[in-house]
């Protein structure tokens, strides 16, 4: 960062809550550097205290941020700036000296596994964004620990922001303040560096009382120097960020260096009739239900769900060979529209106090109301829709935003594990990857099983999530990490091959699911939700070697009887499980493509070689 002001500007003088010569001495020079820059009016240490959180909630409740919901305890409601209402793939860059240490060259046109930006260009780029970015307002300084405080498994950050609402957000999602500060001591840090871009006073009014700056939003990592930088959107997914920015892009690579795996994966225990526990992990591109899954209700009696975590994984080989997960994440920042008591009751019981929702609706007696919530309205109760107006169902549109969301403790959730915050982590003996297609793929396998690092490789079609901004593009997304890869493809595919072939690990078995197949009439062909239960079941009883199953060209699937579908009345098992040829020779054809083009020369001979060897055998069904 070029100085653009004297490098003796005096930071101590702003500091208004915490003390400078407190904090590790790196921390001090990473705030002092930054608010030389950034020079805000304010420098703010937090502590992560439930006076401080009352204190900032109510100074953006005077401010017009945000509103308190009434109905609940503890519940607030932020309405963005509609230009701010998502991740914005376009904008997030991981900047390397060399193009091929972020993405592998593609064959031909641009590269859908993520976008790299020169160090020259991005020098230019902070450039013309931070210095004075934060005049007039307050730098909060965030420190915090991604997994549980002291975990050998967890991660320390410090997250400097111009946002009360990202500090609000942060606390709730990470172990936040000075615990984690004790944590960090004298160790390393991923430095995070966040700003709405909007100094004060203002060029233009804000929209909605939400600062940003759409036309220079820019998320930027800088792996090498540990260091997330971000510009311009409050938007949970481009502002918190220990999320995706930290747990997963600048993760994945800390991960590759230093041995382990940082997944977009949900970890769940289950408990069958006996009372034998095991832990699954399960990748999901966004819009599957990944958080739905997570905390599912068993419909199978005696089967029990607990929930680590619903997004992040973070995955190591211990001594003994077990693949231990910890979720890095404290809270759930989950898509609002679609939960219900239905679809998700324990997210529904999660969220009535302590929770933070953002572009939902709110009804007149100061509750949330979003398309999917599966709530009548009393009579007499109105609704004001994510743009602050009278909203009327016949109108046509949404009351909520379809990526409106609700930021929540995990330890609220009813059915949180008992061990979601042990330091050494669960135990992981299955890993599911799930997709959405309406056709071609059963609810369990075919792509197989007992491959494991190929598996996730063979990336499904799937329709591209709201959060993304794009439409209903389909697209592949590898190892549900296609917006998340923190550095090249091919390499972070040969990782997972290296992890695979160390010596001693137990593998966990890999199954393949999708929720989503339909039949000709466009009907689901399986219930989903809680039935989902007899799906894992057959997973559970298939690790320990008892489930029957029936090997085709493309895998594993359960053998007849072998799934429980006792009480499930109309399900056409034949359709369900149907395996066409057309399909997979459409199917291999098009992966290979897609492989070939965009992970080109860094895709590792073996994933080749195993692609091959699928598209002989279905060549010969
Ligand atoms: O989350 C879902 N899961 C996983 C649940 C543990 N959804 C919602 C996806 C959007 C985020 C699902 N939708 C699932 C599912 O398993 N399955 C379906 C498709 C489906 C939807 C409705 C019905 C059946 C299947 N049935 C009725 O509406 C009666
Ligand atoms: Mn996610």
């Amino acid at each position: 960062m070029a100085p653009q002001v004297p490098n003796n500007a005096d930071v101590s003088a702003k500091v208004v809550q915490g003390k400078l010569d407190r904090l590790p001495q790196a921390v001090r020079e990473f705030v002092e550097r930054s608010a030389r820059v950034c020079q805000p009016d304010r420098i703010h240490i937090c502590d992560g205290s439930e006076r401080e959180n009352q204190q900032l909630l109510g100074q953006m409740e005077e401010q017009g941020a945000v509103r308190r919901l009434r109905k609940y305890d503890n519940c607030w409601l932020a309405l963005t700036d509609p230009r701010d209402v998502a991740r914005v793939e376009s904008k997030t860059v991981i900047v390397t000296k060399e193009q091929r240490d972020t993405v592998p060259i593609p064959r031909a046109g641009p590269s859908q596994l993520g976008c790299w930006m020169s160090e020259a260009d991005f020098e230019k780029a902070f450039d013309a964004r931070f210095p004075g970015c934060m005049k007039g307002r307050t730098m909060y300084v965030i420190p915090f620990s991604m997994g549980p405080l002291g975990s050998p498994l967890s991660k320390i950050g410090v997250e400097l922001t111009d946002s009360p609402y990202v500090v609000a957000s942060m606390r709730i999602m990470t172990r936040m303040g000075t615990p984690a500060l004790e944590a960090l001591g004298s160790g390393d840090f991923v430095k995070c560096l966040h700003s709405v871009g909007c100094p004060l006073p203002l060029k233009k009014p804000l929209v909605n009382n939400w600062a940003c700056n759409p036309e220079l939003t820019l998320i930027a990592h800088l792996p090498d120097r540990r260091e997330v930088i971000s510009f311009g959107s409050g938007y949970g997914g481009n502002s918190l960020l220990g999320k995706k920015c930290f747990a997963l892009r600048m993760a994945g690579r800390l991960a590759q260096e230093e041995g382990w795996l940082a997944e977009h994966m949900l970890i769940l225990g289950i408990t069958n009739p006996q009372g034998r526990k095991k832990y699954l992990a399960a990748a999901f591109p966004s819009a599957c239900g990944k958080t739905n899954l997570a905390m599912m209700n068993p419909t199978l009696p005696g089967w029990k769900v607990e929930c680590v975590g619903d997004d992040i994984a973070w995955m190591k080989f211990d001594q003994q060979g077990n693949l231990r997960a910890i979720n890095p994440e404290n809270g759930f920042f989950g898509v609002a529209p679609g939960t219900s008591v239905k679809t998700n009751p324990n997210a529904i019981r999660t969220i009535q106090k302590n929770t933070i929702f953002t572009n939902v609706a709110e009804t007149s007696d100061g509750g949330v109301y979003w398309e999917g919530i599966d709530q009548p309205l009393a009579s007499g109760v109105t609704v004001t829709s994510w743009k602050n107006k009278e909203w009327c169902a016949e109108d046509g549109e949404p009351c909520a935003h379809p990526n409106s969301r609700f930021c929540t403790p995990a330890r609220q959730c009813p059915i949180i594990d008992p061990a979601w915050e042990s330091p050494e982590g669960v135990p992981i003996e299955g890993i599911i990857f799930g997709g959405r297609r309406p056709a071609g793929e059963a609810p369990l396998g075919p792509r197989g099983e007992d491959v494991p690092p190929v598996q996730g490789a063979f990336p499904s079609k799937t329709p591209m999530a709201s959060s993304a901004g794009g439409g209903k593009t389909i697209m592949h997304d590898p190892f549900a990490m296609r917006p998340f890869f923190g550095y090249n493809f091919g390499k972070y595919l040969a990782h997972w091959l290296s992890m695979a072939r160390r010596p001693g690990v137990k593998l966990p078995r890999i199954f393949h699911v999708n929720w989503f197949r339909k039949d000709r009439s466009g009907k689901f062909l399986w219930p989903g939700f809680g039935e989902n239960s007899r799906v894992l079941a057959w997973m559970f009883d298939r690790i320990d070697g008892a489930a029957g199953a029936r090997l085709t060209p493309v895998g594993y699937v359960p053998e007849e009887g072998a799934l429980n579908l006792v009480g499930l009345g109309g399900i056409d098992v034949g359709a369900l499980f149907h395996i066409s040829k057309e399909f997979w020779e459409e199917e291999v054809a098009d992966i290979q493509k897609y492989l070939e083009e965009q992970v080109n020369a860094d895709l590792p001979g073996e994933i080749r070689q195993e692609l091959l060897a699928l598209k002989q055998r279905v060549g010969q069904m």
